[in-house]
């Protein structure tokens, strides 16, 4: 039977409720500074959250949401110079600590890091996102918790591709059988699954509950905390009411999904 041996996890959603009040209003900003009269409202932002990767995010809402709009003749230089200004104002706003992690996920890691299971990310944004959050929400230092970050343009294929988690998984050099994927979202999911992953832990959030998760092992409102126990949506219920290194011990002994 497999070991324990590495928690992987996805970002946005996951680590911290990001998508809503971070990307998308740092997305806005950019529109604005460029002199565009583009707004993603709360709405609108759920549904172009169907396409994982802020560059390939702003090119389906011109495809489909936005087709009046006459694109530049260089459009490739066009989205990577608003998305450059994206992140810029996505990082400025997490320097000021505005976005907290999600209940569960700081005692987790500390859990795993006590009981020297690895760490590790498999996010579709960009680098310096990944640096600016962990930054801003753990203690000085922390990103070397992490022994592989796996982000953004790194692979080809963004999510539901499995190629993150495979690169992942590669840079570890452990089998997905002895790793538990944590998701908040389809697309992380399709990705973990079809990277191996038998062991998939979603937390969901408002733009991803009522998603397919058929592929995960459990489905929770969140990861939990002693005294705070998470709802359970699909799945055996961590007898704490918590996800804890004891609980994903258990799923990876049962290893199907839920
Ligand atoms: C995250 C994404 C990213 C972020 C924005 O998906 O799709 O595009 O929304 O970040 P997941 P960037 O949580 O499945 O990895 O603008 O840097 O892409
Ligand atoms: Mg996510």
């Amino acid at each position: 039977m497999p070991q324990l041996e590495a928690l992987v996890f996805d970002v946005d959603g996951t680590l911290a409720d990001t998508e809503r009040d971070g990307h998308r209003p740092a997305f806005n900003r950019a529109f604005a500074d460029a002199g565009l009269d583009w707004h993603w409202t709360v709405e609108l932002y759920g549904e172009l959250l169907r396409v994982t990767g802020g560059k390939e995010r702003i090119r389906y809402y011109l495809n489909h949401f936005n087709t009046a709009f006459a694109p530049p003749a260089d459009l490739d230089a066009f989205v990577a110079d608003l998305h450059r200004a994206k992140t810029g104002h996505y990082t400025a706003m997490l320097v000021d600590g505005a976005i907290p992690l999600r209940p569960g996920v700081r005692r987790l890691l500390d859990e795993a890091r006590a009981a020297g299971i690895r760490l590790a990310i498999a996010t579709t944004t960009t680098p310096e996102n990944v640096t600016a959050l962990i930054g801003s929400a753990l203690p000085d230092g922390a990103i070397d918790w992490f022994d592989v970050i796996g982000a953004g343009d790194i692979v080809p294929d963004k999510k539901p591709a499995p190629d993150i988690y495979v690169w992942v998984l590669e840079h570890l050099a452990i089998s997905a059988a002895a790793a538990v994927a944590f998701e908040d979202s389809a697309n992380g999911v399709a990705s973990a699954a079809a990277a191996g992953f038998a062991n998939i832990v979603v937390t969901t959030n408002d733009y991803t509950r009522g998603q397919d998760f058929t592929a995960a092992s459990v489905v929770l409102d969140a990861l939990g905390e002693p005294g705070a126990p998470a709802d359970v949506v699909a799945g055996e219920p961590p007898a704490s009411g918590f996800v804890d290194l004891d609980y994903l011990r258990r799923l990876l002994a049962a290893g199907v999904p839920a």
